[in-house]
């Protein structure tokens, strides 16, 4: 029988796990991995930034926000044609999902509209789609599932208690409410956050433990590494342990079974040995292309030859039948 889904996690049993010590963290954690997926396979996203800088959010730790000197060049909203181009390169190279990042606060009508074209070309395309575009107004969550869209990626980034630290120009109760709309619109979520912001064990445990108790557990939870970036407030902070990482990996496995836990931004920093180590701790899912947004990702001939060296396999797309399987397991604890 998997493990349970549940979304009553305390702060105490999150740090209880990730306090275990690392070879029965990881044992679990690959247990329950293997409960539920092919420990071999990683599902491959392309992430290309269709709106670039200028941001007028504070986020401390990016280099798209018009307040620090990143020295990014900001670029107005691509082209349609141009994104559809760049998805069929990301398709040829065996991305089987495309993201579309936007630097804004929240897009206005005209936007979305235009972000729904995009989103309809590169669905035709076969690829599965995602967004992230900022902050989403419930009709504009239902004009981009009506245009094709897949998942919509919208981070809690950090521990309630910590958000602060971090962001000044919206609250954490704005992150959630998007989350909602998106999930209302029918959208699958793609939620998580960055660690390596100089926050505690704590603050990292209730960032998961918000997570594994939204209504739903995000479809994908990205789980990136602080890329620090020169200018922003962030760059020069003490580097995470990266057994801390690993660890949070597998505490995000443990608490989310059934979903995607991605090894997102921060590979590009991290040796080979430390990224196997996270796909043993239950790790299915990478950011797959020379760039993330803005900044470097491993090359997709070194990615190819790692996989490769691990026998690895890019997941295929996966089906609804993902989805019921995670709502069989989502039964009531004492029926499981
Ligand atoms: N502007 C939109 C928003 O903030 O939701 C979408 C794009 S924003 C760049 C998407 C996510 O990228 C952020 O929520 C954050 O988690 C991640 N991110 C940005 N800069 C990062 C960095 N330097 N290191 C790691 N992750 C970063
Ligand atoms: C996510 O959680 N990580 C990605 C994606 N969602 C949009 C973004 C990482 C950005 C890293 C810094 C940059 O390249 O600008
Ligand atoms: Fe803007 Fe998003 Fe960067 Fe925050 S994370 S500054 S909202 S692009």
């Amino acid at each position: 029988m998997p493990a349970v889904i549940r979304h009553d996690w305390t702060r105490e049993e999150v740090l209880a796990l990730f306090d275990l010590p690392f070879p029965e963290l990881l044992h679990r954690a690959a247990s329950v991995h293997r409960e539920r997926f092919d420990p071999t396979e990683v599902q491959v996203s392309t992430l290309l930034s269709i709106k670039t800088g200028g941001c007028p959010e504070d986020c401390a730790y990016c280099p798209q926000s018009a307040r620090y000197d990143t020295g990014l060049k900001a670029q107005k909203l691509m082209a349609v044609d141009e994104v559809v181009a760049r998805a069929a390169a990301a398709k040829a190279a065996g991305a089987t999902r495309f993201c579309m990042g936007a630097a804004w606060r929240s897009p206005k009508d005209r936007d979305v509209a235009e972000v729904a074209k995009m989103v309809g070309a590169v669905k035709a395309m076969g690829l599965e789609t995602c967004a992230t575009l900022g902050m989403l107004k419930p009709e504009q969550a239902r004009a981009l599932k009506e245009a094709g869209l897949d998942y919509y990626n919208h981070n809690l980034d950090t521990a309630p208690e910590f958000y602060a630290d971090i962001i000044k120009t919206r609250e954490y109760q704005d992150r959630l409410d998007t989350l909602e709309a998106v999930r209302a619109a029918g959208l699958k979520t793609c939620c998580g956050g960055i660690v390596g912001m100089g926050e505690s064990r704590e603050q990292r445990a209730g960032l998961l433990q918000t997570l594994a108790n939204l209504p739903e557990h995000p479809d994908s939870v990205p789980i990136n590494r602080l890329v620090q970036v020169e200018g922003t407030p962030l760059h020069g902070t003490a580097l995470l342990d990266p057994f801390e990482f690993v660890r949070t990996i597998a505490v995000a496995r443990l608490l989310m079974p059934a979903s995607m836990v991605r090894l997102s931004a921060g590979r590009n920093e991290m040796s080979e040995e430390l990224q196997a180590l996270c796909f043993l701790a239950g790790a299915n899912s990478i950011f797959y292309g020379e760039k993330l947004l803005t900044t470097g990702n491993p090359d997709v001939e070194a990615d190819q030859a790692l996989f490769a060296r691990l026998g690895l396999r890019p997941m295929p797309v996966v089906e609804e039948s993902r989805t019921v399987h995670a709502d069989i397991a989502c039964a009531k604890p004492e029926a499981a």
